[in-house]
């Protein structure tokens, strides 16, 4: 059984060999039937030259189903969030760490498609759709800091990233605030904000000097914002201020972008978009892609994974679906088209 771990200050978690304690867990708990890992039927690596996409196929995802059943009853009400809520008292198999500065945990997912598959949650109940908080940040930062620092375990060579799926349209389907760690399965490359970033030194968007808009892959489909992260921090305090100011600065692209796209087509008083995003972030970067559908077509569910090139597949159909529409306009239609701009933003913007 897993020991309890506590965490108190962020010296204690960049020391902690959380890496070792994740995969020790991982397979004790697939052991004991806690974690439901399924393995892809089939993988399809698709690669048209802009971003190298790998379409996982499964076509048993039965137990996830059931066990969801309860949660995915249309629950509107705060009262049924909170009585279904996976995270608040989760297995005790799924536990990595108990009490991280008194206000998180970290668990297992229970239902991962790759190995080592794992959330930060907060310890009561906390709204998904609220702002990752400073504190949040540095947590996530220094999280990635450690696992992708060691990278002892073969399982994890090409390292992990985080995600933040927020808002309607963003594809997350629990309601407590959590943040997702999952390998980049392609080994033999890097995500593409990676590149965006190579070679670019840290800067923090000033809306008066263009030449500070944040960064971005013209070749690719989708709308979305990159910004490069310093290469090092004086200390834990620079640390979340430097993320906390690159974070808003991301979100405020978000708000301005949502403003605009509501303003232009909304003459008639329909009912605005809401605001929707993914937020993805390793030490080298963070990127914010604005959501407007979290599924294509009804069928195949898009989340923030999707905008590093990682679609799965729960059936036939939604193969075939991904192979003929292609991926380009999957992520477009879930997201906005690369070429919507709304011009430099003015004194009415964020
Ligand atoms: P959410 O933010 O709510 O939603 P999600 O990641 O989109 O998960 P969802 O469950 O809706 O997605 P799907 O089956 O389509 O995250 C909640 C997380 O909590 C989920 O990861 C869930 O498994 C987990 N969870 C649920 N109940 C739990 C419990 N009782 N205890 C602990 N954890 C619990 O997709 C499944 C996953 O596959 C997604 O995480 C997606 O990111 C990932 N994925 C998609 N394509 C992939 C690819 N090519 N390779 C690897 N992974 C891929």
């Amino acid at each position: 059984m897993s020991d309890i771990v506590t965490v108190k200050t962020h010296e204690e978690l960049l020391n902690l060999d959380l890496q070792s304690l994740i995969r020790k867990n991982f397979i004790e708990a697939t052991e004991a039937g806690k974690v439901i890992y399924t393995k892809a039927n089939d993988t399809i690596i698709i690669d048209k030259g802009n971003l190298t996409c790998e379409l996982k196929i499964i076509n048993s995802l039965v137990k996830k189903e059931e066990d969801t059943e309860k949660q995915s009853q249309k629950i509107d009400k705060l009262e049924n969030v909170q009585k279904f809520d996976p995270f608040l008292n989760p297995d005790k198999e799924l536990v990595v760490v108990d009490d991280l500065f008194s206000n998180y945990k970290i668990l297992l997912n229970k239902f991962p498609v790759s190995e080592n598959h794992f959330l930060l949650v907060t310890k009561n109940f906390v709204k998904q759709d609220t702002l990752l908080s400073p504190s949040e940040l540095t947590c996530i930062f220094n999280i990635l800091q450690n696992v992708n620092g060691r990278k002892n375990d073969k399982e994890n060579e090409g390292g992990i990233f985080a995600f933040f799926n927020n808002g309607p349209a963003s594809g997350f389907s629990q309601q407590h605030k959590h943040v997702q760690f999952m390998k980049y399965p392609l080994k033999e490359s890097k995500p593409f904000p990676d590149y965006v970033v190579e070679g670019k030194e840290f800067f923090i968007p000033d809306a008066r000097y263009p030449d500070t808009d944040p960064l971005f892959k013209s070749d690719l489909s989708f709308k979305h914002f990159i910004l490069p992260l310093p290469k090092k921090f004086e200390s834990e305090q620079e640390k979340q201020e430097l993320l906390s100011f690159s974070f808003i600065e991301l979100f405020k692209k978000i708000l301005n972008f949502f403003k605009k796209i509501n303003a232009e087509t909304n003459d008639d008083y329909k009912d605005d978009l809401p605001i929707s995003y993914n937020f993805l972030m390793n030490e080298n970067w963070m990127m914010i892609v604005p959501r407007q559908k979290s599924h294509y077509k009804e069928t195949l569910g898009v989340n923030a994974v999707g905008y590093l090139g990682l679609l799965l597949a729960k059936n036939q159909e939604t193969k075939d679906l991904v192979l003929k529409d292609g991926v380009d306009e999957i992520l477009k239609t879930c997201g906005f088209p690369i070429q919507l701009d709304f011009g430099k933003e003015d004194e009415y913007d964020y």
